[in-house]
């Protein structure tokens, strides 16, 4: 380690949401980039890390295919490699905002991040193996496990999840071995995990172990119990990512000098290109940012803004994105029991300084 190295000069990476198991939001300060850098992409897991040694790793393809298949890594690598941005946010981002805020881990704004995930097609995969006409959906466990208080069957609770089957085989639905380049963090999934582009976080399982095809919709722990939105026990699945911007810069919180003041962040959302973003300075009128290109069709869109304060004094900055469906952010949250999908805009409040 050098003097600059960031746990000597205690610079912060991320901010802790818990200590066992690791779960840790990213600063807002480190969302300033196309690509979210290595160490600081968000953390969210729901049990401590398994312990996977590359040699022994094995993947099982079974259920309802023509033959199971186990693959070790170097089978997996032996695949057709591909690699692509993806923006993957956790369902309970945002959750800090809602009132009363609900149980679960409290991430304020920072669960959410990009990066590039390499590795293979799910579907190549699934292919080897050879899905039948009776599977409906794809179950993907992790090697991760523990207790759950409220789980409805007795032992442990593996996470596991249930991917509909055109979801699972769609070319951008990727089991990733490497992220921005390097081999996958022990954190993140090593070593392999599910990437699916425009899902909420919770579809993409870490540490994969297991593809099981099902010809019965899956109904384990963390499909039916957690990731629902429960709005008065009426429950729904979470799934795709609701479209959503935020502000990157100025900060919550920032003093600015009276003038011209560049805004900028990011807007995205899980069913369709982001076509426009609208920002305000003061809650009334709206004006149409400025939109970038997206690193990839499944990443996360730049947006642009120059805002001209008419008085100095405390303002409180939003913005508002739109995607292809016409599908917009609501200005009042939604709450729901779990705290899920909180898409609403964010008031970000900052201090413009008459100049002296
Ligand atoms: N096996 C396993 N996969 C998992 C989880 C988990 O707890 N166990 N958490 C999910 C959730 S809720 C999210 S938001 C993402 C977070 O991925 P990351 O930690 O790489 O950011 O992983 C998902 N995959
Ligand atoms: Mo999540």
């Amino acid at each position: 380690m050098t003097a600059s190295d960031p746990a000597v000069t205690g610079a912060p990476m991320r901010r802790s949401i818990k200590a066992f198991p690791y779960n840790a939001e990213t600063r807002l300060e480190s969302l300033e980039t196309t690509l979210t850098p290595p160490g600081r992409h968000y953390v969210r897991s729901n049990f401590a890390v398994p312990d996977l040694s590359p040699e022994s790793y094995r993947l099982v393809v079974a259920g309802a295919v023509h033959a199971a298949v186990t693959f070790d890594l170097a089978a997996l690598r032996a695949l057709p490699s591909h690699a692509l941005a993806v923006t993957m946010e956790c369902a309970g981002n945002d959750r800090l905002g809602m009132r009363p805020v609900p149980a679960g881990e409290p991430w304020a704004s920072g669960a959410v991040g990009t990066a590039v995930w390499g590795g293979v097609r799910l579907r190549d995969v699934l292919a080897a193996a050879g899905v039948r006409a009776d599977a409906c959906e794809l179950v993907v466990t992790g090697a991760d496990r523990g207790p759950r208080d409220d789980a409805r069957t007795p032992g442990d609770v593996s996470f596991a999840r249930g991917l509909p089957l055109e979801v699972a085989m769609h070319e951008d639905t990727l089991l990733a071995l490497s992220m921005h380049g390097a081999p996958l963090p022990a954190e993140h999934g090593a070593p392999v995990r599910l990437i699916v582009p425009g899902w909420y976080g919770m579809a993409s399982v870490k540490w994969v172990t297991s593809l099981q095809l099902v010809s019965e919709p899956f109904t384990g722990y963390f499909q039916r119990d957690r990731y629902v939105y429960d709005v008065a026990g009426e429950v729904r699945p979470v799934t795709r990512m609701l479209v959503k911007s935020m502000i990157t810069a100025p900060a919550e919180g920032a003093d600015l000098t009276f003038g011209p003041v560049e805004v900028h962040g990011w807007a995205w959302s899980g069913s369709g290109p982001i076509e426009r973003v609208e920002f305000s300075g003061d809650g009334t009128s709206w004006q149409d940012a400025t939109l970038g290109e997206p690193a990839s069709a499944h990443a996360w869109t730049p947006w642009t803004c120059l805002w001209r304060p008419e008085h100095a004094g405390r303002a409180v900055l939003q913005s508002r994105a739109t995607d292809a469906t016409g599908a917009t952010q609501p200005d009042a949250i939604v709450w729901n029991r779990l705290g899920y999908g909180n898409n609403a805009v964010r008031p970000v409040v900052v201090d413009v300084c008459a100049a002296s």
